[in-house]
């Protein structure tokens, strides 16, 4: 039987002139707050170590490198994760990677409590465009810059806990957590940074936009017996506001914290993994109840 105790570190805006040590340094802070509580692990957002640079249209690959890590950790994180060891706190976070053979990806890793990285997930699911678009109030191009992803959606037991990983937009997609559940996850971590408003329809408001982030989560967790961390890069990112509403839903979808501000934020929940037990071998015991040979669209068209 395993109990955690997990923290969302929520961030509020990190400005496009922020360096990454000035945002480390509050990834620290949130860290050494989630310590004192008695945390095991601490959950970041997507993109956590620069403002959401896609919504900025660059052709120079010079000024698109700036924003891409080469190697993890680096010099600017590895403070982090020397904090992370030195407080025995696994970590996940994302960031912009590069490969070596030139390759981009929307990526996030996972430590153990002695800060290696045990596990790595590229995005899969990139929203928005490529190109300009005129017809938007803002750009979201994601699509510009990252590759999707080319490692599937895996899991890892860390910490005596099946842990998988998805990265913002990815948690709109049930196929996500499915892909997941098929292999007995019990806790996804996700990083997110979603625009307060919809970039192409003005009249879509936080309220909504809250809802469909909590209705995807709260579904997932609960179709697939886990716990689920949703944690935002919230606040306004040099006019351009993100929102926030990080949360913690447990095996059931019930949401066990949630943020309340669009600042830094520290949200903490005990996850008791036993509880994903029952839903595994009753309701959603897929071995059981899946019917796949009615599912081949889903792979097909
Ligand atoms: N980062 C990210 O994936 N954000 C998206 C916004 C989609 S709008 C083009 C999200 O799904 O929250």
């Amino acid at each position: 039987m395993t109990i955690m105790k997990i923290a969302g570190a929520q961030l509020g805006a990190i400005q496009k002139a922020d360096s990454r040590e000035s945002v480390v340094i509050r990834m620290i802070a949130l860290l050494d707050e989630a310590a004192s509580k008695g945390a095991d692990m601490v959950v970041y957002p997507e993109l956590a170590l620069t403002t959401f640079f896609p919504r900025w249209y660059m052709e120079d690959q010079a000024e698109i490198d700036f924003w891409f890590e080469t190697e993890m950790p680096n010099a600017a994180t590895q403070p982090l994760f020397d904090r992370a060891r030195e407080l025995n706190i696994a970590i996940t976070f994302g960031y912009g990677e590069k490969t070596p053979d030139g390759h981009y990806y929307n990526t996030s890793v996972v430590t153990d409590r002695q800060a290696n990285i045990v596990g790595k997930y590229r995005k899969v699911h990139l929203p928005g465009h490529s190109e300009y678009d005129t017809e938007r109030a803002f750009q979201h191009l994601e699509k510009r810059y990252f590759e999707p992803g080319d490692l599937g959606f895996n899991v890892w037991r860390n910490e005596g806990v099946i842990m998988g990983m998805a990265i913002c937009n990815d948690r709109r997609w049930p196929e996500t957590f499915r892909c997941l559940g098929l292999q007995g996850v019990e806790l996804v971590t996700i990083g997110y940074n979603t625009p307060s408003v919809n970039s192409q329809m003005s009249a879509e408001g936080l309220e909504k936009r809250l809802f469909h982030s909590d209705l995807s989560m709260q579904s997932g967790a609960y179709q697939n017996s886990t716990y689920v961390v949703g944690v935002a890069k919230a606040g306004n990112e040099d006019g351009h506001p993100l929102m926030g509403g990080s949360i913690i839903v447990d095996p059931d979808g019930f949401v066990l914290a949630r943020a309340v501000t669009e600042e830094d934020e520290l949200i903490i929940a005990e996850c008791d993994f036993s509880k994903c037990d029952f839903g595994k071998k009753t309701i959603f015991d897929f071995e059981r109840h899946r019917r796949i040979e009615h599912y081949g669209r889903l792979t097909s068209q």
